[in-house]
């Protein structure tokens, strides 16, 4: 099906192309960081692409996606259940990379990364609930839940931690494009086909990949590009993390 259908293959191969540049240009922007702080940036932010690759390459070989019974309608439609499973690993490093350039403490970015692993968990349950709406329901009410907290640690405590860190400049602008593009995604859950289907499987997945697009390689790309011009700031942050 994905094969057969244009707008559902350039989807993902488009991200595959990019996950790749990305990969490459991070492996070079990086290259001439030394603090170790600095260099723990690096990887959080170059585990994003690496993660999405894998997780396109699984949505577009079929392993991660399934014809899976939306109750709603009582119809199987094509449910990409991977992109919510890989989200469990390519969101943290996002938040570690963040928190760290905020310069957090360990409770907070443990808080933030749980929470969030919660909010990926329960958006796989709910498109793997075929028996019931209201459950599958329920299911995305917790996951959003566990998303209000993570966009609170965003806001409110990483906000102050980087005023304090001297990062704000950076942080604040990386913070409003993740709360703003990540709230896109439930809203593109409700919408699309694993939720009220008013979008067609196609437009779902294009959506989720022009998200992607933009909250991935954009926002890696930016946050990267000023840790290796600013790198003295980041090193000499103090955090319970450790810096040189
Ligand atoms: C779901 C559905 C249930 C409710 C909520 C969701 C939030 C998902 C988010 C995903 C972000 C993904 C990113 C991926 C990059 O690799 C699971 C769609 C709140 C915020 C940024």
């Amino acid at each position: 099906m994905i094969r057969d259908s244009f707008a559902l293959s350039s989807s993902l191969w488009a991200n595959i192309a990019l996950a790749g540049l990305s990969i490459l240009a991070f492996v070079y922007m990086g290259r001439n960081l030394s603090s170790s702080r600095a260099k723990l940036i690096w990887v959080s932010v170059l585990l994003v692409p690496l993660v999405s690759i894998s997780s396109y390459s699984s949505l577009i070989s079929g392993i991660t996606v399934a014809m899976l019974e939306n109750p709603l309608s009582g119809e199987a439609v094509l449910s990409p259940w991977g992109r919510y499973l890989t989200w469990t690993f390519s969101t943290p490093a996002i938040l570690a990379a963040l928190g760290l350039l905020a310069g957090t403490d360990f409770t907070k970015l443990f808080t933030a990364i749980t929470m969030d692993i919660g909010m990926c968990v329960t958006g796989l349950a709910a498109a793997f609930t075929t028996s019931s709406v209201l459950i599958r329901w329920v299911f995305f009410g917790i996951s959003t839940a566990f998303f209000l907290v993570v966009v609170y640690v965003l806001l409110a405590e990483w906000s102050e931690d980087a005023a304090r860190a001297d990062t704000s400049e950076i942080f604040d602008s990386l913070r409003n494009l993740t709360v703003v593009l990540w709230f896109g995604y439930p809203v593109l859950w409700a919408l699309g086909s694993d939720g009220l289907m008013i979008l067609e499987p196609a437009l779902t997945s294009w959506g989720y990949s022009g998200l992607d697009i933009l909250a991935k390689y954009v926002f890696a790309f930016l946050l990267l590009r000023w840790v290796a011009n600013n790198e003295n700031v980041v090193a000499s942050n103090p955090s319970i993390l450790g810096g040189d």
